[in-house]
């Protein structure tokens, strides 16, 4: 009797502490976000936060108020706390070789998402999952070249272009893309480009000075639909239309792009899908189970110009 109770007792030991081991083994995920400037940015937090609930991944969450110094400060915490992975979104592209070193050297491994890194040093991350920004930046340059073939706009064409946080992944390959496609088209010229950082408030700021500074602006092309929602503002302000005496194409493709495509004010959104959560959870898995991950996850996106919104908006997810 006595052995069978010890027994017993022995199993229900065993037992008990099945989930306690599962409970250690549960991932530990540090994530430092860049902020929440835009809506894209919001969709994206919510995906991560979604994703980690769903998995059972235990997320430490932080906001950096788009400053990389907090960024900084987040991950040296997160290295302190000697979690399993540490992700984020990179504000800028360049000065991350320091902190990302330390993490090295405490054997936590690094996912970037949506935003790259300049760093040379590749081991210093184990993949990056994101969009192809300069892609991005040429289907918007490709939309307006064809939309203005259909408009018959064959003379000079006055474009301003409101940039995304100066010295971030999305705001450099963007602009890049986008002036890759349209060089070869010399009636099409950028004749003022600055930073509105990704904000309807700067959009708007911005715009208005263009539109003080030059009464001729025919297309505002901005690297995020917040900037441009911002400008439609400004636009109307000054007593224009938005949609059709500026033709506008933006980037993102937020429900709020979609609202305006269909109240005919923004001409186009270029597709760039904040929903990384899933595919970051996974990739946390596997790193624990130690299976070896492609260096880039590339999402897969889609141009939408303001006739096809309506049809898409029901189906549209963030
Ligand atoms: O386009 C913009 C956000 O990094 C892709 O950041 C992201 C960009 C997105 O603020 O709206």
């Amino acid at each position: 009797m006595k052995l069978t109770s010890k027994l017993v007792s022995a199993l229900a030991m065993v037992l008990l502490a099945v989930p306690v081991a599962a409970a250690g083994n549960k991932i530990t995920l540090g994530f430092a976000q860049v902020g929440a400037e835009s809506e894209w940015r919001t969709a994206n937090t919510e995906s991560i936060k979604k994703a980690a609930a769903k998995d059972g991944i235990d997320l430490k969450f932080s906001d950096a108020q788009q400053k990389q110094e907090n960024q900084i400060k987040a991950i040296r915490s997160y290295i302190a706390q000697k979690v399993d992975v540490i992700a984020f979104s990179p504000v800028v592209e360049s000065g991350w070789d320091t902190v990302l070193m330390e993490a090295k050297a405490a054997h936590i491994p690094v996912i970037l998402t949506d935003r790259a890194v300049d760093s040379k040093d590749k081991s210093l991350y184990v993949t990056f999952m994101g969009s192809d920004f300069v892609e991005e930046g040429r289907r918007a340059g490709n939309w307006l070249i064809g939309d203005l073939a259909k408009k018959g706009m064959t003379g000079p064409v006055d474009i301003v272009e409101l940039q995304g946080t100066t010295g971030s992944a999305p705001a450099i390959d963007r602009q890049k893309g986008f002036a890759e496609v349209i060089a070869s088209h010399t009636n099409l010229k950028v004749t003022r480009s600055q930073t509105g950082d990704f904000t309807r408030a700067k959009g708007k700021e911005v715009m208005e000075a263009f539109l003080k500074a030059d009464p001729n602006i025919q297309v505002l092309f901005a690297h995020n639909d917040d900037m441009a929602i911002g400008a439609i503002q400004a636009i109307e302000e000054a007593g224009k239309k938005p949609g059709k005496d500026i033709i506008i194409v933006s980037i993102d493709g937020v429900k709020g792009a979609f609202e305006a495509m269909m109240a005919g004010k923004l001409n186009c959104s270029v597709e760039c899908s904040p929903l990384l959560g899933e595919q970051l959870m996974a990739a946390c898995k596997d790193i624990k189970a130690g299976k070896p991950l492609p260096k880039r996850i590339q999402t897969v996106e889609g141009v939408f110009p303001a006739e096809k919104a309506a049809a898409a908006f029901p189906s549209r997810q963030y």
